[in-house]
């Protein structure tokens, strides 16, 4: 069976980029191949992080991948600081990773370029040999991500070329990366032309926000002065972007977005429409996600979840560990 692996990492607050460019998507996946979904702790640590809220963080996720529909019957479900062999396999393939083509990574840049020089971590530069392991542990075909992150699985892709040809193996499959087809990029709210992200929560959505303050945010989203609404990115970021939203959580396409707005022109009943929409969305999640948290079954869930991965991922690792010539006996 063909294998998809994802994850989300416990920064901050998931905003509605993260629901709409991953976590809605993952469920789609545990009927017709074997999915490994994580909460990426390790990769949190990249930036400064208060540990309590990262635990809480990592909590929350866990309970938002249930409220999704993720069932633990059928997705290992774990977190990566649980599963040793993530760093293990981390520190043998840093070597094939080159400083060049890091550094060339538009979330190491874009991330660097907000702090002060001499206090960026090794670990922001070396997030993509992280995402690597993790990816190549379980064998995974395919790792649904939003579009930022393409990058990074690409990166992974010329370092399982460049590793098997060297040692004349296929002990790493070659993954692929899978964007939705629509709302792969949610930008900001209050700055369209910059993506919704939890470590810079301006302009977000957050998945635990209040109703009435989610319709606010939309209501108040920056849009044009024109009053047609129809997609066009470049000239009409913040229209495109509520119409994104509107489809993407109506399953629909863009065109059909289009279609159901063409003959309104006033941004105020499209912006209620959207707002409707969210939170026709967001309640239930909302309510499945409260109960989870008040159940208390997240640790069972996670315990189970580490053992399942460690069998996969430690069966990889000592393939690898015997391939680069790593003494290996009883
Ligand atoms: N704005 C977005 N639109 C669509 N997809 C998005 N994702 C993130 N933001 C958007 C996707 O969500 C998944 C989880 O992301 P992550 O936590 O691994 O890190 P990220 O991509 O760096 O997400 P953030 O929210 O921007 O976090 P910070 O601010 O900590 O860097 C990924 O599949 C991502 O593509």
């Amino acid at each position: 069976m063909e294998r998809v692996l994802s994850g989300i990492k416990p920064t901050g607050k998931l905003t509605l980029g993260n629901y709409i460019g991953a976590l809605k998507n993952f469920k789609n996946y545990q009927d017709n191949y074997e999915t490994f979904i994580f909460i990426a702790d390790l990769h949190a640590l990249t930036m400064p992080i208060d540990p309590e809220e990262l635990r809480q963080n990592s909590i929350d996720i866990v309970a938002f991948y249930l409220a999704a529909g993720l069932d633990p019957e059928k997705t290992t479900i774990f977190l990566q600081s649980d599963v040793p062999a993530h760093s293990e396999l981390n520190t043998i393939i840093q070597n094939y990773h080159y400083m060049g083509e890091l550094s060339r990574m538009t979330q190491f840049k874009d991330k660097s370029r907000k702090m002060n020089n001499s206090a960026i971590g090794l670990g922001i530069f070396a997030y993509p040999v992280l995402m690597s392991a993790d990816i190549l542990l379980y064998n995974s075909d395919y790792v649904p991500v939003g579009e930022d992150q393409t990058q990074h699985v690409e990166l992974t892709r010329d370092f399982v070329h460049r590793f098997n040809e060297r040692y004349k193996t296929n002990v790493f499959k070659m993954p692929k990366a899978i964007t939705p087809k629509v709302g792969a990029r949610i930008m900001s709210l209050s700055d369209p032309t910059k993506k919704m992200s939890k470590s810079d929560p301006k302009g977000d959505i957050f998945l635990k926000d209040d109703l009435k303050v989610i319709r606010k945010k939309i209501m108040s989203a920056v849009t044009d002065l024109d009053t047609n609404i129809y997609y066009d990115p470049e000239n009409k970021p913040g229209i495109s972007n509520l119409l994104t939203i509107y489809a993407a959580l109506s399953e629909i396409s863009i065109e059909e977005a289009e279609a159901t707005f063409k003959d309104l022109h006033r941004y105020g009943d499209f912006k209620k429409a959207v707002a409707d929409k969210v939170i026709e969305v967001l309640e239930p999640f909302q309510q499945r996600y409260n109960e989870i948290i008040k159940s208390n079954v997240i640790n069972g869930i996670l315990n189970d979840g580490a053992k399942k991965a460690s069998l996969v991922a430690n069966k990889t690792l000592l393939e690898v560990k015997k391939i680069v010539g790593l003494y290996v006996h009883e």
